[in-house]
């Protein structure tokens, strides 16, 4: 699928102070808006015009724009983010969203979706079941994606220790090529797809992201650099340290359409 815009999110002052399970320490909030800039410069380079949301030190964990909302041609899903401290984020997702779509569909209570979950391999759509999107939430976003013809399939991943969202371990990069780190389930709705699984110790790396061709990946993880080269796909290769230390990845960053 091709791209031509993003919404991004700068971290806010209060970024620290966002949810997270990791024990790797306290990011640097300087250190993470020089990666955050570095990063906004990748989707540029990748031919993205980039829309930069409002920053609101009440939202820590406004920067991870991906859990707010999912943008298909021609169609968008306001989620209703599982975590109470973030469900506001979706208020300025929504105003930046009417500049540029006409039907904006929106996750009701009980229902909670967070945009990490939801992982979208050509037409077909894995829903993660998680600590963060609720069976309500799975069961209104597939009723609103068959009725644009998109075919779905639960993963539930509630069992998993170390996964926050489905795409912290299993992203689509595209050409039928999926990414899995050893933690995702081994579901077999993603059978008739070319897995890739990672070393454990690449775990983190699973959450990877292609942007018209070049595929952004996190630094640090050449077992995952090495086997995308050699299926011939160039990779951009970001530091991710501050937002790994917040449970965020490179897809959490940035809403593409
Ligand atoms: C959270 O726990 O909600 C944030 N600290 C991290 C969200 C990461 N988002 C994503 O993977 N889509």
């Amino acid at each position: 699928m091709q791209y031509t815009r993003a919404l991004v999110r700068n971290p806010a002052p209060s970024f620290a102070l966002g949810l997270t399970q990791s024990t790797e320490g306290r990011p640097d909030l300087n250190t993470a808006l020089l990666q955050h800039r570095r990063y906004c410069e990748a989707l540029v380079e990748c031919g993205l015009q980039l829309t930069q949301l409002p920053c609101d030190p009440a939202f820590p964990d406004g920067t991870f724009v991906e859990d707010t909302a999912l943008l298909f041609p021609g169609f968008t899903v306001l989620t209703r983010p599982g975590a109470a401290s973030r469900q506001g984020e979706t208020a300025s997702t929504l105003a930046a969203l009417r500049s540029f779509f006409d039907r904006i569909d929106t996750i009701e209570a009980p229902g909670t979706v967070d945009g990490g979950d939801i992982c979208v391999a050509e037409n077909h759509v894995f829903v993660g079941i998680s600590a963060r999107t609720n069976e309500a939430g799975a069961a209104q976003l597939t009723q609103i994606l068959r009725a644009h013809g998109y075919s779905v399939s639960p993963i539930d991943i509630r069992s998993s220790k170390t996964l926050l969202h489905l795409k912290s371990g299993l992203t689509y990069l595209g050409e039928g090529l999926m990414i899995l780190s050893t933690d995702a389930p081994k579901s077999d709705a993603i059978a008739g797809f070319e897995i890739l699984e990672l070393a454990q110790a690449e775990n983190y790396a699973a959450n990877c992201l292609s942007v018209n061709g070049p595929v952004l990946i996190a630094d640090g993880y050449p077992g995952l650099a090495a086997a995308l080269h050699k299926r011939g796909r160039r990779t951009l290769a970001l530091d991710m340290s501050e937002f790994r230390k917040m449970d965020g990845g490179l897809t959490c960053l940035s809403l593409r359409f």
